[in-house]
Formats: structure tokens, sequence, C-alpha cells
């Protein structure tokens, strides 16, 4: 029979001060999608033993930090991987327990808004209770008062525009059922640092990028379709609101601010923005232009399309079918709160992020390669 962790681990017995356990800089990621694969590599980089929770999937899922766990097997590099899933209790309590971490980043989440509307219940219970379930695992295993937690809460938060820029004290009216979970989120975070007098953060992120982006997300989307028409592979890139604007910021930079939110010496809230709002249809024009193709629009509506303003060719046509039931117009943080408490501003720049993700794509469609 295995041993039982709750009661043979020394750990857990609270051996340790809480400065010895702290010190054992012991992280636990759920979620190793874009922003995971970057933040395991800086705690990675920093000395941290770090842990994923990955989810079984009969296709292949770990490509974005493939690169980490290779090295494991080559260079012992500290990065171990267990299979769970935000939706099941007892093997987050059971994970939590063996790994002992001292900082907890909830990063998992159904993440798309748009698939939010097609399937409601399932991300209300992954991306709201799955918050809930991962801290009372941490409750379960005694750690409340050891561990530090950080919350992916989201700039959808805000939804509707209520003030301009967005800031930790705007009111939330969300727009999605991604939206509403990750308010439930939200608020069960600041439930349990309020009643346990846990160390627990949220981080209001407004949308970051990079070239590990999920590629049905609009940016990825659009840098891939760009890559393949210069390419020659693809004739035509179809869109739905292309007028909305967003706050977009180069994911490696929000990382460094999660980290930074669970160094602080008091647990609090923080947007973590560019302070620059810019359009899907910007975007599209700009991601052309590191091509060297100039787009010119013409139409109206759903009508309106995109043409290569040298050959006339249609590069980009609007299909409803990509419009929500709901949509957020405008996405603009202020990260002034983050930049005087956490001395954190985004490093790169939105023509630097563009530019940076169309040569990724130009580059791994030249070289065949299709992960992410
Ligand atoms: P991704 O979609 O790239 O990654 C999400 C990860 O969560 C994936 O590894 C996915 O696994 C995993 N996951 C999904 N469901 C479950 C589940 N039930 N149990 C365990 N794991 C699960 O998102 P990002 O990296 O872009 O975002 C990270 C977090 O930050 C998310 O919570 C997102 O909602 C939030 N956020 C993101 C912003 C952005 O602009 N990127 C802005 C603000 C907040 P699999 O790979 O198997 O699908
Ligand atoms: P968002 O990102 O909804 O802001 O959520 P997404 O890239 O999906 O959409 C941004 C905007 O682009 C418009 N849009 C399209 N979007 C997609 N995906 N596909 C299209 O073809 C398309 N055409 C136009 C959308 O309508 C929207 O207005 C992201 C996610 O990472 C969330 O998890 C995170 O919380 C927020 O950012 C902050």
């Amino acid at each position: 029979m295995s041993e039982n962790v709750f009661t043979s681990n020394p750990l857990f017995q609270h051996t340790l001060s809480l400065e010895d356990y702290r010190a054992r800089k012991v992280a636990l990621i759920t979620g190793n999608g874009q922003d995971g694969s970057y933040l395991a590599e800086l705690l990675l980089s920093k000395g941290y033993e770090v842990h994923g929770i990955i989810r079984r999937s009969s296709s292949f899922n770990t490509g974005r930090i493939e690169h980490i766990y290779k090295d494991f097997h080559e260079t012992g590099v500290k990065f171990f991987l267990h299979h769970g899933d935000l939706t099941d209790s007892t093997c987050l309590v059971h994970i939590v327990a063996q790994v002992q971490p001292t900082e907890v980043y909830n990063l998992a989440a159904q993440s798309h808004v748009k698939v939010s509307f097609d399937m409601s219940e399932y991300t209300g219970d992954v991306d709201g209770l799955g918050t809930l379930r991962l801290l009372d695992a941490i409750r379960t295993c005694g750690l409340a008062d050891r561990v530090r937690f950080y919350q992916a809460s989201t700039s959808e938060l805000y939804g509707k525009v209520v003030e301009t820029p967005q800031k930790e004290t705007t009111p939330f009216y969300p727009r999605s059922p991604y939206g509403v979970a990750k308010l439930y989120g939200f608020w069960i975070v600041v439930n349990y640092r309020e009643s346990y007098n846990m160390f627990a953060c949220n981080g209001i992120l407004f949308n970051h990028e990079s070239p590990r982006r999920g590629r049905t997300f609009v940016t990825r989307k659009i840098t891939r379709a760009v890559a393949d028409i210069h390419l020659g592979r693809q004739e035509c890139l179809y869109l739905g609101n292309i007028d909305a604007q967003r706050d977009w910021g180069h994911a490696r930079d929000y990382v460094e601010g999660m980290w930074l939110m669970l160094q602080q010496d008091e647990p609090e809230d923080f947007v973590l923005a560019t302070g620059e709002t810019h359009t899907v249809r910007s975007f599209v024009e700009k991601s052309f232009a590191v091509t060297g193709r100039k787009l010119v629009w013409q139409g109206e509506g759903v009508n309106e399309v995109g043409k290569d303003a040298e050959t006339g060719k249609v590069r980009v046509r609007i299909d409803p079918k990509y419009f929500r039931p709901a949509e957020v117009d405008l996405l603009l943080g202020d990260p002034t709160k983050a930049k005087e408490k956490l001395g954190w501003t985004r490093k790169v720049t939105y023509d630097e992020l563009v530019t940076e993700m169309v040569v990724a794509d130009v580059q791994g469609g030249l070289n065949n390669n299709t992960s992410n």
C-alpha cells in the first residue's frame, strides 16, 4: 500500500518553521499553456523547483514545455509534471500534499471567451469552482498560512465599458460565461484572503500574447494566416469583429508581474496592462506590413474586405460565425499601481510584439513546425 502523505510526510506535520518551509522555493503551476510555459522558465531561472499540473489528453499537449521537460532528463532541471484536473478535488489535494508548494499559480482555465458561450457550464466549473477547489486543497493540507497563491484574473471582468482606463477600483461588468466564471474566481480568492488570512492575490491581466499563444486567439490566428499567405499556403483570413480594441502586451513580461505579486509583504490585487489600446484591424494591418504587404479596406459591415494594395487580392473577409453573442468593445488598462508597488512595467512594445509573432510564424512555416 502506498504511504499516506497526510501522516507520513514530515513537511506536512509542520516540523519546518515557516521560514524554512518558504525558503524551499517550490512552485506549483496549474495550466501549461502560453503563460504556464513562460512562468515555468522564469521560476526555474530563479532557482525554484517547479511542478506543473497537466490534463490527460489522447494527443500531445506538452508542446510549449517540451524544451524544459526534455532538459530534466538530460540536465536534471527541477521541473516535474503531475496528471490532474481542476474539476477533480481529490487529485488536487494529493498533488498539493505531495508537492508541498510554497507558491501556487492558478493559470489553468477554459480560457477562450467565444468557446465559453458554447461550453458555459464547463467553463463555470473549471474557471470558477476550479479556483475554489484549489484553494480548498491548500486548506485541507493545512497549508493555508504557508502557501502564497496567485489567481489568473482577467480584464474580461471589466467587460462592458464603465470607465477607461480600467484600474483596480473600476467596477466589474463581465460579458461572457468566461468573464462571469472568472468573477467567481476573483471573489473567492478575496474571500479566502479575508476569511483564512491566506496570502492570495488576483492579477487582473489584460491581453498578452506571444509566439506561444493558442492558434484560435485573434492575434495568433492573424500572424499564422499572414505567414501562410506570405508563404503561398493560404489565400484569405476570415475574422469576426475587427473593430474590437485590446490592450495587448507580451506574455513574458506579464509572468514576471505574477511572480512579483507573490514577493510583496501583503497580498493585494493588481492590474497588469500596457496602457495602450489597438483595434484588431490595426493588428491585421501591422502583421501584413511585417511581410511587406499593405492592406486597403473596402466595403462595409460583413461585406468589408481587406485587399492587398498592390495585387488587389482579397486577403481578409468577415465571417459572422466569429461574432460573439455579447462583445467586449474596448479594453485599456491602467498599470499605475503595479508600476508604483511592484516596480513592474511592460518591456515589449506593440510593434515589437507583432513583429516577433509574425517572424516566428514565418520561420515556423518554413521549418514546417506545427506546434502550439
Ligand atoms: P491557455 O489557454 O494557453 O492555457 C490554459 C491551460 O489550462 C492549458 O494548459 C490547459 O490545458 C489548462 N486547462 C484547461 N482546463 C483545465 C482543467 N480542467 N484542468 C487542468 N488544466 C486545464 O491560457 P493562457 O496561458 O493564455 O492564460 C493563462 C491563464 O490566464 C488562464 O486562466 C486565462 O484565463 C488567464 N488570462 C489570460 C490572459 C491572456 O491574455 N493570455 C489575460 C488574462 C487572464 P490543455 O493544454 O490540456 O488544454
Ligand atoms: P479575448 O481574446 O476574447 O480578448 O480573450 P481573443 O483573441 O479571442 O479576441 C480578441 C478580440 O478579437 C475579436 N475577434 C476575434 N477573436 C477570435 N478569437 N477569432 C476571430 O476570428 C476574431 N475576429 C475578431 C474578438 O471578438 C475579441 O473582441 C483573451 C483570452 O486570453 C482570455 O482568456 C483573457 O482573459 C482575455 O484575453 C484578457
